[in-house]
Parts: C-alpha cells; sequence; structure tokens
C-alpha cells in the first residue's frame, strides 16, 4: 500500500490504510497520513469496462461542481497522481484513484430520522439541477444501458439459460415472480425511446450511501459514488432512493416482514427531491412512482442473474447473500403495487 499510495501526491506521511464502508462495488480503504485523511478506491473492473472514460465523467462532473460551489465539501475531490493523471494502473493492471476524505460528515445505510432522508433527496434533486446545463453528450456511458430493464431481463434469461451453478431449481418463485412482471418492466424504457420524457444528467445510484451529510447541521453536502453518472431519467434517481431508504429494512434483510414501504419516507423524499430538481413536466412527474416501483424491480432482477451466474458483480458476504437481497427486492415492489393509488397521490401533491 505504501508503494501504492507513493504514487499519488498526498499531503503528510501515511500511517495506515484499511477497508472502509459498504459500497457493494469498488473496493474502499480509508488512509490516514500524519497531515490528512483521504479515500482509496480500487475500481472494479468486473463493473467497468473503460475505466479511464468513466474517471474523465468523474473529473468533468467534480470540475463542473467545484467551479460553481464555493464550499469545498459541495463535490467530491480527486487527489492527482505524481505525473497529474486522476488514477494510477498497478503492475496487476487494477486501476486505483484517492479522494479528500469529506470530513465532518455523515454516510448513512439508514436514514436516522425523517430529515436525514429529506436531506438526501435535496442532494440527489440538487445534483440533476446543478448539472441541468452541463454538456451531456460529452459523457461516457460507463456501464451501457445500465437502467434498461428490459436488457437487464435479456442477460437475466441468458443466465437462466445457462445456470452454470444449477441454482434455478432452488429459486423457482423468484424466477417465476420476475416473469410475471417482465412486461410492465419495460414502461420506463418504452417512454425514454419514445421521447416522451426528457433525458437529463443523472446519478443512477442514489442509494442513501452515496451522499454525504454535515455531521453537525445533518443538512446535504455532496453526492459522491459518480460512477454511473449518465444520460437518464429523473424516475431512475428517484426510484432507486425510494428503493433503498423508504424501505423499513435492510437491503439484505432475512426477515421479511420487517421489509415494507414506509409511505411517509416516500413522502418526505417526494417532496425534497421535487422541490431540490425544479419544475418538472407533468409526464415527468408522474414517472416517478413508476420509476420507484422499476428501480426496484430491476435491481432486485440483477441480484437474481448474479446469483445465478456464481455471485460476480455484487460484493457477497454469505453464499445466499444476493438470494437475500432479491427478495427483499420482491417484498417491496409487491408493498408498491398495494400502496399504487396513495404513492401517485403523493407525488401528484409535490406539483411545483
Ligand atoms: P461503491 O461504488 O463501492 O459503493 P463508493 O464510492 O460509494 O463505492 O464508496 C464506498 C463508501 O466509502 C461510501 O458509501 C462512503 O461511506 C465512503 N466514501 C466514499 N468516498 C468518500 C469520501 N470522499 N469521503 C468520505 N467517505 C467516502
Ligand atoms: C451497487 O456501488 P454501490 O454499492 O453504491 C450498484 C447499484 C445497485 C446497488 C445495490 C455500479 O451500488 O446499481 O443498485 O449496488 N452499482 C453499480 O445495492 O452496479
Ligand atoms: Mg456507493
Amino acid at each position: 500500500m505504501q508503494e501504492l499510495l507513493s504514487h499519488f501526491r498526498l499531503c503528510g506521511t501515511p500511517l495506515s490504510c484499511e477497508r472502509y464502508g459498504e459500497g457493494h462495488i469498488n473496493r474502499t480503504y480509508l488512509v490516514t497520513t500524519d497531515r490528512q485523511r483521504y479515500i482509496l478506491q480500487r475500481l472494479s473492473r468486473a463493473a467497468f469496462a473503460d475505466i479511464p472514460g468513466l474517471m474523465e465523467n468523474v473529473e468533468a462532473v467534480t470540475s463542473y461542481l467545484a467551479a460553481r460551489n464555493a464550499d469545498p465539501r459541495a463535490s467530491l475531490h480527486l487527489v492527482p497522481t505524481r505525473e497529474g493523471g486522476s488514477w494510477y494502473r498497478d503492475e496487476e493492471g487494477e486501476f486505483w484513484r484517492v479522494y479528500d476524505f469529506i470530513e465532518d460528515s455523515l454516510c448513512l445505510q439508514k436514514p436516522e430520522s425523517p430529515a436525514d432522508f429529506y436531506e438526501s433527496a435535496v442532494a440527489f434533486g440538487g445534483f440533476q439541477r446543478q448539472l441541468r446545463d452541463f454538456p451531456a453528450e460529452t459523457l461516457h456511458e460507463t456501464i451501457p444501458n445500465f437502467h434498461n430493464t428490459p436488457d437487464r431481463y435479456r442477460k437475466f434469461h441468458g443466465a437462466l439459460a445457462a445456470d452454470p451453478l444449477g441454482r434455478a431449481r432452488e429459486v423457482r418463485p423468484e424466477i417465476d415472480f420476475y416473469l410475471a412482471h417482465e412486461a410492465e418492466g419495460a414502461r420506463l424504457q418504452s417512454l425514454r425511446e419514445s421521447g416522451a420524457l426528457p433525458l437529463r444528467v443523472t446519478h443512477n445510484d442514489t442509494k442513501l450511501n452515496n451522499v454525504m451529510l454535515d455531521a453537525k447541521t445533518r443538512k446535504a453536502l455532496c453526492v459522491i459514488d459518480l460512477d454511473t453518472v449518465m444520460p437518464g431519467l429523473a424516475a431512475y434517481d428517484f426510484g432507486d432512493s425510494i428503493r433503498f431508504g423508504a424501505s423499513t429494512g435492510a437491503e439484505d434483510e432475512t426477515d421479511l416482514d420487517k421489509i415494507q414501504l414506509d409511505l411517509s419516507l416516500f413522502d418526505i423524499y417526494s417532496r425534497g427531491f421535487v422541490s431540490a430538481c425544479g419544475v418538472m413536466a407533468e409526464e415527468e412527474l408522474m414517472s416517478l412512482p413508476l420509476g420507484a416501483k422499476l428501480m426496484t424491480l430491476e435491481c432486485g432482477l440483477r441480484f437474481l442473474t448474479d446469483y445465478l451466474e456464481g455471485d460476480h458483480y455484487f460484493a457477497v458476504a454469505r453464499p445466499t447473500h444476493n438470494l437475500d437481497r432479491t427478495r427483499t427486492q420482491m417484498k417491496l415492489v409487491r408493498e408498491m403495487e398495494r400502496h399504487w393509488g396513495a404513492m401517485k397521490d403523493i407525488v401528484g401533491r409535490c406539483r411545483i
């Protein structure tokens, strides 16, 4: 690690480097020097085919945001390598990057209060507003078809047909659930392709643990994990936040009785997101509940696909981890079906 860190322009002498955070994709470390703290990350080559392109996106977005915000904690800040680049490739071909550690901040796995969740909505809605005039066509598509649900279904069918570990027969009810929802899963993609919904620069991975709050004021500071910033729909960002943050249980909870959709959290997030995002056309506003349902459906489908393929994509801590995650997402989809009318009413009331 000393050798690796020597390639970055750190302030001070490194004292420690420990695994950090609960991300599923990159490998994250907290680096402490005698002067300050940093986040070191090894980027996932399984997830990202073009890491130099991804890093161009991150450089462009972070410098765009930094130029428009006086507060240094209002965006991520990359630490350059000795050569002045934003990433380093080691002898094994792994890609590494370093960020300043955002100090005096909180990164939550679960909202500790409705106000925390509201602030995360302000952060993600504000992110879309701040990037409204960003030249979207300059962004690399870091994971093609990331929220293209019909494409996720194609990959699922491929995994099901190959069934390399013979796991399909143990998960028949889960497979049937996804097959029954396949037609509905295509609705957002159809709206995107028909041009009915505007393309924006979106974050695409709006989990609560991808937002930083100020530890004292608990106000939104910035959003992190910019690896999937790409042109997309507001419904993706809204939906993924609801999927993760408006559930009463953790994404990998094994007791499904603990998984419900918390409608008051749904209400709070809707208000924060829409007010920070700015005026939306009626069609876009009313696509938000569909975003919540389809992002939840899609994420569960991705967990199930990874389970069938042998857990190569999402980090797992136990053999059934991806299957447990699939089941919480299925339960949440059912919850959304139960509360569908209320979800639409809530979003309708957020109209500016
Ligand atoms: P992944 O793609 O694996 O989710 P993230 O970029 O989200 O990786 O980082 C994982 C975790 O590391 C975050 O959830 C957060 O807790 C922490 N983290 C990342 N960047 C910073 C930063 N600049 N300052 C403080 N904590 C950070
Ligand atoms: C991954 O990187 P992280 O842990 O914030 C994934 C998201 C999933 C999420 C499920 C690049 O997010 O798409 O919704 O896990 N990110 C990528 O927890 O695939
Ligand atoms: Mg993350």
